[in-house]
This record gives C-alpha cells, sequence and structure tokens, in this order.
C-alpha cells in the first residue's frame, strides 16, 4: 500500500511528527539525509504505526500515494531550498509540499511561487507546541491553495492539538499567511513571557515575596480568567529548587535572555507595515537590553529611588493589582498582534479570520490559554473589529483593571523596578483613548523644518505655513 504522506528531516521535530502521524493510523514515508535518523526511528518506535523509511528521496516518493504529500521538516533557511531543489524534480503537478520549519513568511511566497510555476502546490505551515507539541497534539496554521488544503488538511487535523472537539488546525490563507501567522504567534509569545516576567519582579522586588510564595501566586492564577501554558508553567519554574545550591532555580540561572529571532521578525515587519506592536517591540529589546552586559555593568551604580519595598499590607493588596495589571497587559498585547495578522492580511490580500487563528491557538501551542476563547468569540461577534480593546468584554475588563494597573505602574516607577511592558502597555490604552493626541504637534513641528504640511480640523486639504515668513497659511 502506498504511504498517506512522506516526512522529509527526522530531527526532534520531523521524528515526532512523523510518530504522531503514524499514531493516528496514517501510512508514513520517512527519509532523511542522514540514514541513520530514519533507521533508528523506524528501530525505536516502529510498532507504533506504519512507516515506510527510504535511504533516498526518489525512494520516499515512490512510496506515496497520489497526489503527493511531504512534510518538510529540516532545519529552516537554505537546508529547506536545498531539500526543495531535490525534491520538486521527482514529483508531479498536482503534489503538496508542506513546509512545517520555522520559515519567514516572504521566504514561503517565494517558494510558493516557484513551485506553482511547477504546477506543485506548497503549503507553508506554522507548527507551534515544540517538541511535545509535535507528537501530542501542535497547533499548526496551514497556508497555501485551498485545493491543497482540501487534501491535506484531514490529516493535519487529525493529528493537532483538539479543544472541545475541535482541532487547533485551520486553512490559514494562501502562500506566507501560515508562517506570517505563526511568527505573530512568537511574537504575541514574547509579549506574554515578558509581561509574566514583570508581574514576577514586582512581586519580588515590590512586594518582597519569594519565588516559591510567587509559585503559590502563579498557581492560584492559573485557577482564574490568567488560565495559560505560560502562567503554568512560570509557577513550575519559580517552585524549582537548584539542586546543587538548594537555592530558588531562578537564582541561578544568568539573567541575560537570548532569542532565536521568531519575535525580532515580527518587529521588523510590524515596521514595515505600519503597524503599532509596542508590546512586542518591548519584549524584544528587554531581552536585547538584558544581554547588554557592558552597558548593565557601567549602570549599575546610578541612582534609584530611597524606597524599595512595599509595607506588608500594602504588599498583599498589590499583588491582586498586578494581577489586574497583568491581565489587561496581556489584552494590550494580543490586540496589538491580532491588529499585525489583519494588516498582513490585508497587504497580501489572504482573507485570514482573526478569531480562527485564535480558536486554534487554544491548544497544541505555547500561548495556549482559556483567554482565547474569548478572541475568538470577540471577532464572530465583529469580523470587522478594529482592535481587541473596543470589543465588549474587553473594553469591561481594561475598565476593571485600570485604577489597579495605573497603582501598579507607578509603584514601579516609584520603586525603581523596570516595567516596560506594563508600562508600555497602559500607554498604549491611554494613546488610543485619548481625545487629542500630540501627533498634532508633531505635525507642527514637520511643517514647520520640512514644509510636510498637515490636514485641518475643519476644512480638507493640506495646509503649509510660512514660518520662515509672515506665517501666513497656503493650501498646498
Ligand atoms: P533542526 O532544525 O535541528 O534541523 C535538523 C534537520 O535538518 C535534520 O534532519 C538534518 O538532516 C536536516 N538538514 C539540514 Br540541518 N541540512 C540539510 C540539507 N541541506 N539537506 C537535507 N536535510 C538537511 O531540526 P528540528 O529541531 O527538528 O527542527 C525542524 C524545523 O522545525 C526547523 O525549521 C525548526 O525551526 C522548526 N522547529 C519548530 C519548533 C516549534 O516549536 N515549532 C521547535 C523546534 C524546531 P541530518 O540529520 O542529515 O543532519
Amino acid at each position: 500500500t502506498p504511504a498517506d504522506i512522506g516526512v522529509i528531516g527526522l530531527a526532534v521535530m520531523g521524528r515526532n511528527l512523523a510518530r504522531n502521524f503514524a499514531r493516528h493510523g496514517h501510512r508514513v514515508a520517512l527519509y532523511n539525509r542522514t540514514p541513520a535518523r530514519t533507521d533508528a526511528l523506524v528501530e525505536q518506535f516502529g510498532q507504533e504505526g506504519e512507516f515506510v523509511p527510504s535511504h533516498t528521496l526518489a525512494g520516499l516518493v515512490a512510496a506515496l500515494a497520489v497526489p503527493r504529500r511531504v512534510v518538510i521538516m529540516v532545519k529552516a533557511g537554505e537546508p529547506t531550498d536545498a531539500v526543495i531543489d531535490e525534491l520538486a524534480p521527482l514529483l508531479e503537478p498536482g503534489d503538496i509540499v508542506v513546509d512545517g520549519g520555522n520559515a519567514h513568511f516572504a521566504d514561503t511566497r517565494r517558494r510558493e511561487a516557484a513551485l506553482r510555476a511547477r504546477g506543485l502546490h506548497f503549503v507553508g505551515t506554522g507548527i507551534s507546541g515544540g517538541e511535545e507539541g509535535a507528537l501530542n497534539g501542535p497547533s499548526i496554521m496551514p497556508g497555501g491553495t485551498a485545493e491543497a488544503y482540501r487534501s491535506l488538511g484531514p490529516l493535519l487535523e487529525s493529528i493537532a492539538a483538539q479543544v472541545d472537539g475541535r482541532p487547533c488546525c485551520t486553512h490559514v490563507g494562501p502562500d506566507g499567511a501560515g508562517h506570517f501567522v505563526k511568527m505573530v504567534h512568537n511574537g504575541i509569545e514574547y509579549a506574554d513571557m515578558q509581561l509574566i516576567a514583570e508581574a514576577y519582579d514586582l512581586l519580588r522586588h515590590a512586594a518582597g515575596r519569594q519565588p516559591g510564595e510567587i509559585a503559590g501566586i502563579f498557581r492560584e492564577w492559573n485557577r482564574g480568567r490568567l488560565e495559560s501554558y505560560l502562567i503554568e508553567i512560570t509557577a513550575e519554574v519559580l517552585g524549582h529548587t537548584d539542586a546543587d545550591t538548594g537555592r530558588p532555580f531562578v537564582d541561578v540561572v544568568q539573567d541575560r535572555a537570548e532569542q532565536k529571532g521568531t519575535g525580532r521578525w515580527t518587529v521588523q515587519i510590524a515596521l514595515d507595515l505600519g503597524v503599532p506592536v509596542p508590546g512586542i517591540a518591548e519584549a524584544v529589546f528587554a531581552r536585547s537590553l538584558s544581554g547588554g552586559v557592558p552597558q548593565r555593568e557601567a549602570c549599575r551604580d546610578l541612582p534609584g529611588p530611597t524606597e524599595t519595598w512595599l509595607d506588608s499590607a500594602a504588599a498583599d493588596r498589590f499583588a491582586e493589582d498586578v494581577e489586574h495589571a497583568l491581565y489587561a497587559s496581556k489584552i494590550v498585547a494580543y490586540a496589538q498582534g491580532f491588529q499585525q495578522i489583519q494588516a498582513g492580511s490585508a497587504e497580501y490580500d489572504w482573507q485570514v479570520d482573526p478569531g480562527a487563528m485564535a480558536a486554534i491557538w487554544r491548544g497544541g501551542c505555547i500561548i495556549r490559554a482559556r483567554f482565547l476563547g474569548r478572541i475568538e468569540a470577540a471577532y464572530q461577534a465583529d469580523p470587522q473589529l478594529p482592535t481587541l480593546l473596543a470589543d465588549e468584554y474587553f473594553r469591561k475588563a481594561l475598565g476593571e483593571a485600570q485604577s489597579a494597573w495605573r497603582r501598579v505602574v507607578s509603584t514601579a516607577a516609584q520603586l525603581g523596578v523596570p516595567v516596560p511592558g506594563f508600562a508600555g502597555a497602559l500607554a498604549y490604552y491611554d494613546a488610543l483613548r485619548a481625545e487629542r493626541l500630540p501627533a498634532a504637534l508633531i505635525q507642527g513641528q514637520r511643517d514647520f523644518f520640512g514644509a510636510h504640511t498637515y490636514h485641518r480640523t475643519d476644512r480638507e486639504g493640506s495646509f503649509h505655513t510660512l514660518w520662515a515668513g509672515d506665517r501666513s497659511e497656503e493650501r498646498r
């Protein structure tokens, strides 16, 4: 019998995806550049399902049912192109090539166009959930033609995480849409992690709580509206004790956050699209700042506030305030990410349904959370929603949180605890609700030094004031 699907690249991710397909009753053809990996998979996990190993790409192609469905799961970048170049000539029109790696959506657009010209379908697919998700049910974000999805979708949906009986996989849109949405998912993940880290920092350095106690607070929060994978693992990490030293694990880890680049991509693309995603940008910059060792060394003895702790009664109330501030800031960060998805969709004419993205992120992926059901509902109620902040539920949550949120941000400033995420989110909230922004003044400055012109509130057209002359106004 021919195989239902092929997997190329059998490192951790590919191996686990292949096993996931097999465990769901699909016959899986296998190929890896280094044959030992292929053999090891069959040897160790062969009993989990039906595998058809091959030591050549041609062998893998020959093993597949037509139209062929092949998932490439190799290192993103040049290796992906190398595999496509070798694979494409072996395929026939109508065959479907899936790239499940962390590709940049612009690369996916390029590859899709090249394969489309050869009559092949190219499905750039975001896959989130890491190693564990790949094996037990990831969140899957496939981009490509509707025709390809008709053939491929049922296989992907069968191996995806399931929430309330619905698979965490849906057709995102054409060409680069899937990888774009995966990129924004990662950007949101950065922002969410930064906000959680700030909440910890406040509980530790303003409220004076110890890591073990803070783990308890996060566990408590995880029973409420903040329930999410990231909050859950935060409690685990904070509750962990280093075996060597007996100290809290979080105190023996170097405080320099690293990154692989998908958060940075999100911000770079947001800049290109002109979408404000300060929450994601702050999170990326906060990681870079933490790694700025010479700058941090040089600034260690700069003066700070004289007051450094809350008294114990205030500290108890403060923990509740931090929960509000975290929830509100999280709404803002997700609102920014979803606006970026809408902007990308409009720019590339992808017709992405933002509510459906929230739905497929409810399980399998790193940002999975109860909260995403609210986002899905918001877009169901109004598919044209300009921002999540305007949704009835979120508007109410922000309204209820705002006094606590302001107390947290001002306390942080007074006690010298850096909260770029919380403070930036509050500024974003206040900017969007402002009746008038000082952007009017900036327009005046631009017109003054560069004759860039401005629009008036009371008349149509572009205007310029003769700043160096008699300051009369001309229409431009
Ligand atoms: P790696 O990213 O470590 O890549 C290793 C695989 O790429 C091996 O199978 C290797 O073959 C193959 N490969 C390379 Br490198 N160069 C090749 C070439 N020129 N031709 C053919 N094969 C080549 O594997 P991974 O960690 O399993 O990740 C796979 C993809 O999934 C990546 O794009 C990664 O970014 C993404 N990923 C996603 C998540 C997530 O949570 N979504 C997590 C981790 C990774 P060899 O065995 O012969 O060296």
